[in-house]
């Protein structure tokens, strides 16, 4: 076969560069997953602008964005792999690595095609602010969700991927991570928002977070206000608790909404072959 379009090859030395034991907790996985929900999670779908196509990050309109800070640790780990498949554009790199990242830190298989341009299309640019703000509540929260058509449980089952990773005070303000083993896909972050006492703590740099207070407890973990927000909200809570006590439907949800997160703004034929693109890598299929 030839390289081109080799998307296996890809997923291989995506998933041999994870292991990392001088960044964070030993792992690019984290990182990579929020790269690839960055680059999606600027969709406005009425106005059909933003979204992974373009891999507008690479360039300081998008990349400058201060909600995007930090990321350019996941661009770099994926250089190698751009260096050694160069066929591939960033658009559809950053969204696998977030994909095969989740199935190498135990999640789900996230359905995923390839296709996305490189391209970008100034018309399409999205704004500053389109990324939530973890300081804000659920009207917040539905005000970004919706806008890229996602619904409730949707905005629930996606918030389920802060049982990976955490929070640097360098790059968003808050500090600390949300589970004990936060390279391990789990539904630990729905279980831990209902089981814990969270209470409000104000950081050296004024920023507001939870922070669980049981005394036996070795490690302090997070919660961002937009996380306990969907304890307190009568549609969120309902499925909140469903996903912690039912770990296999939450990756079975969580599954589906990642793969329409990635999709978000790329179009296809009914082969599946996107069609927005003006590059020759359209029509791939992983
Ligand atoms: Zn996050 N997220 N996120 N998120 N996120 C952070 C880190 C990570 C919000 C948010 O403000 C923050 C989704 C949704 C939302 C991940 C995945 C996904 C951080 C910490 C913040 C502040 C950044 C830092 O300091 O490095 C808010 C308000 C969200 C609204 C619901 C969705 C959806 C995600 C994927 C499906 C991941 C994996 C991390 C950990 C990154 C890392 O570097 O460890």
């Amino acid at each position: 076969m030839n390289e081109k379009g080799n998307f296996a090859a890809v997923r291989k030395d995506i998933a041999k560069l994870l292991h990392q034991p001088e960044y964070d907790d030993g792992s690019a996985g984290p990182v990579l997953v929020r790269l690839a929900w960055h680059s999606s999670g600027t969709y406005d779908a009425a106005t059909d602008t933003g979204g992974s196509n373009g891999a507008g990050m690479r360039y300081e309109h998008e990349g400058g964005d201060p909600a995007n800070a930090g990321l350019q640790h996941a661009r770099v780990f994926l250089e190698p792999v751009k260096a050694a498949h160069p066929w591939i554009t960033y658009a559809d790199l950053w969204t696998l690595a977030g994909v095969v990242a989740i199935k190498e830190m135990g999640g789900p298989s996230i359905p995923w095609q390839g296709g996305r341009t490189d391209f970008v299309d100034d018309s399409k640019l999205p704004p500053h602010g389109r990324l939530p703000d973890g300081a804000k509540g659920s009207d917040h929260l539905r005000w970004i969700f919706y806008r890229m058509g996602f619904n409730d449980q949707e905005i629930v089952a996606l918030s389920g991927a802060h049982s990976l990773g955490r929070c640097h005070s360098d790059r968003s303000g808050f500090e600390g991570a949300w589970v004990n083993n936060p390279t391990r896909f789990s539904n630990q972050y729905f279980r831990l928002l209902l089981s814990l006492q969270w209470k409000k703590k104000t950081l050296k740099n004024g920023v507001e977070q939870f922070v669980n207070y049981d005394e036996d407890s070795e490690t302090e973990l997070m919660m961002l206000p937009t996380d306990i927000a969907l304890t307190q909200d009568r549609e969120f809570k309902p499925w909140v608790e469903l996903y912690a006590r039912d770990k296999d439907r939450f990756f079975d949800d969580f599954s589906k909404v990642f793969a329409k997160l990635v999709e978000l703004g790329i179009q296809r034929d009914e082969n599946g072959v996107a069609t927005n693109t003006d590059n020759e890598n359209g029509g791939y299929h992983a």
